[in-house]
């Protein structure tokens, strides 16, 4: 059986059922293995593909099909402004570009997708090793990294959630996520197609969406990050048709104590939270048994072990107060930053621990609470996580820019909220956001531009970001 195969079971199993529907168009599991085939016969031996990962079906085609061919996929975001997607490409070395064409020469093989494309290829046996994935991920500074998932983590990660929350083909799972990042894509696409529950993606992650998705397809497993429950909750209607769920999923950033209670009130049930990142996949979920507390994202899934240890790498008491930083260990963690030894190097401790770089209390049950992140330099803004180093880096390339501090502050919606301060010669804040925009990710523009006439520094001359948060 080859590693593909290995990761979504068997894929010939008869199933009359839509295996994918996204907004509205669907594949049965037969037709979206054949489709998948078709370009898995395209990208064999081509090594690392990238994926134009709009939220459509050929995404989901043009992914399963690298995985066939045991091709690493490379999910590049639809709408990455051209200085992202250059060090993307460059820097994972893609070799095809799977899906619509950039609209810039990008100097890469373009391989159309056809979601009607018929064929039967697997490519041979490939090891649990071998990497599935590259995904790129912020750091708090400079360009983001390409974190290398193996097989092998993609398994274990969905293994662990399917016996956490009881996911079997009975479920029907629900969200409208975006297709580049573990949330979306390995937890919510492959995740479906590992358990053989059918998937319905909504393209967006609108509440009416979602509950539509309730009634009229059966949606019982729903995923979203905390902005998207936190416009649930705004949504009454919507809200209750949810009560027909099995279960309501919450991650890639901290849940509201708020959000948790209202969407409890409306749908007749709180959100279960989970805990991952892209470098661990998922490593920590509420299970659908377990006790669910505002606020709490669980116990380790099989496979992984966690520790909170303090400054001398001492495990904290498990006092349900004490934070420290929260350490890693399992088959979901990566292998590594692409081509950054000493990155890769820094994350790990001696002992082999994956450092999250998130502080987090434990309790005597072994319930985890993530208290925040411990730099301010990773932002998370409506789930997306964004490097405060990147977006400076591209303010600083406008000519009438000499300084920049990139901040999250806080907000209702999207947790946190871009901020730059700014120090500039004549330009405007609307054309600081432009001159972003045309370089990055929607998520990376800031919401607000601050002209400042400079920045708090230290003696070391280091901008005093506490400063401008507080
Ligand atoms: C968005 N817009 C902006 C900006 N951002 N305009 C100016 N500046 C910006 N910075 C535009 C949008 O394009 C949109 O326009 C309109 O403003 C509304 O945007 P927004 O309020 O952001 O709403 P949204 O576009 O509906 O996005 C909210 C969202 C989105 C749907 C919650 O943030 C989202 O999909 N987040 C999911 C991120 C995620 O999947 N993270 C997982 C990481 P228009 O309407 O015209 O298009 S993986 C992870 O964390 C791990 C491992 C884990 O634990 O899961
Ligand atoms: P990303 O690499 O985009 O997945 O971001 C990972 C980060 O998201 C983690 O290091 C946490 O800071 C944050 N995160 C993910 N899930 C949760 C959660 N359930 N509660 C609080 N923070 C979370």
């Amino acid at each position: 059986m080859s590693a593909a195969n290995a990761l979504f079971g068997a894929i010939e199993r008869s199933d009359d059922r839509p295996a994918v529907t996204v907004d509205g168009a669907s594949l049965r599991r037969d037709e979206l293995f054949a489709a998948a085939g078709a370009v898995a016969e395209r990208v064999r031996g081509a090594g690392a593909v990238a994926v134009h990962a709009d939220a459509s079906l050929s995404t989901v085609v043009a992914v399963v099909g690298c995985l066939l061919a045991g091709a690493p996929v490379v999910p590049v975001p639809p709408d990455s402004g051209p200085r992202e997607r250059e060090h993307v490409l460059r820097d994972s070395g893609a070799a095809l570009w799977l899906g619509t064409p950039s609209a810039e020469d990008i100097g890469l093989d373009v391989v159309p997708v056809d979601p009607t494309a018929r064929s039967t290829f697997h490519a041979a046996p490939a090891s649990d090793a071998d990497t599935a994935m590259i995904m790129y991920t912020s750091g708090t500074t400079g360009s983001p990294k390409g974190a290398v998932l193996p097989y092998r983590a993609l398994a274990a990660s969905l293994d662990g959630l399917a016996d956490a929350w009881a996911w079997t083909p009975d479920d029907v799972l629900v969200h409208g996520l975006p297709l580049f990042h573990v949330h979306g894509l390995i937890l919510g696409v492959l995740g479906a197609l590992r358990v053989g529950s059918p998937l319905v993606h909504t393209r967006r992650p609108r509440p009416e969406a979602y509950a539509a998705a309730a009634t009229e397809r059966g949606g019982s497993l729903y995923f979203g990050v905390p902005t998207v429950w936190s416009r649930v909750a705004a949504d009454p209607a919507s809200a209750r048709a949810l009560g027909s769920a099995r279960l309501l999923v919450s991650g890639s950033a901290a849940l509201p104590p708020s959000v948790f209670r209202d969407v409890a009130a409306l749908a007749g049930q709180p959100p279960v939270e989970r805990y991952g990142m892209t470098e661990t996949v998922i490593t920590i979920a509420v299970r659908a048994d377990g006790e669910r507390r505002p606020g709490w994202v669980g116990v380790p899934i099989a496979g992984v072990e966690s520790r909170i240890v303090d400054d001398s790498g001492q495990p904290v008491t498990p006092d349900g107060e004490t934070i420290g930083d929260l350490q890693i260990r399992g088959d979901t963690v990566f292998e590594g930053y692409l081509g950054r030894p000493e990155a890769t190097a820094a994350s790990t401790t001696e002992d082999g621990w994956f450092r999250t770089g998130d502080a987090a209390v434990l309790d005597a049950a072994g319930y985890h609470r993530i208290v925040g992140r411990r730099s301010s330099d990773l932002i998370k803004t409506g789930g997306y996580r964004v490097g405060a180093g990147e977006v400076e880096a591209a303010l600083l390339d406008h000519p009438s820019v000499s300084e920049a501090a990139v901040v999250g502050l806080p907000d209702p919606d999207l947790g946190q909220r871009l901020v730059a301060f700014v120090v500039a010669d004549g330009a405007r804040a609307e054309d600081l956001i432009q001159h972003v925009a045309g370089q990055l990710s929607v998520h990376k523009r800031p919401r607000e531009v601050r002209l400042v006439d400079s920045l708090p520094r230290n003696a070391m001359g280091k901008v005093r970001k506490a400063l401008l948060t507080d």
